[in-house]
């Protein structure tokens, strides 16, 4: 049996609410299979979101996620990747209070780039995100034929 799992960050304008934050997907039915506080540098938060590469906000993002300290979790639960986007709610912060008042990035977001929080978006990335920020993890990749479609 496979549960799925994504790789959830808490973001440097969310550090002091690490805790407070960790509580809430405690309490959302998610477990936490492994965490680490890491300060990317800009080379790794670079590469972390290389996808971004050459979009305008590309810059600002690389020297906001290498600006202070974050916390990376392993979360693990039935259609983890799905409900962590749930709770995490719309990229942009002040949409979030707008459309999903109840959502992390609602709550603990700080404008339209600084957001508190991340979650993997598909089965490939949540694999792709988990190894990058836990290299030495010894969980095995989960078949693709077991995870769920994906968001
Ligand atoms: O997956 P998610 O974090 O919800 O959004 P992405 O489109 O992957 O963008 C990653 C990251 O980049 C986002 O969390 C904030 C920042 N960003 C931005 O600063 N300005 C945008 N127009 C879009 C994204
Ligand atoms: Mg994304």
């Amino acid at each position: 049996i496979y549960v799925e799992r994504t790789l959830a960050l808490i973001k440097p304008d969310a550090i002091d609410k690490a805790e407070e934050i960790e509580d809430i997907i405690l309490r959302s039915g998610f477990t936490i299979l492994q965490k680490r506080k890491v300060h990317l540098t800009p080379e790794q938060a670079s590469d972390f979101y290389a996808e971004h590469y050459g979009k305008m906000f590309f810059p600002s993002l690389v020297g906001y996620m290498s600006s202070g300290p974050i916390v990376a979790m392993v979360l693990a639960r039935d259609k983890c990747i799905g409900y962590w986007r749930d709770l995490i709610g719309p990229t942009n912060t002040y949409k979030a209070r707008e459309t999903h008042p109840d959502s992390l990035r609602a709550i603990y977001g700080t404008d339209d780039q600084r957001n508190a929080v991340h979650g993997s978006d598909s089965y490939s990335s949540s694999e792709r995100e988990v190894r990058f920020m836990f290299p030495d993890s010894v969980i095995e990749p989960i078949p693709a034929g077991q995870a769920a479609r994906d968001y």
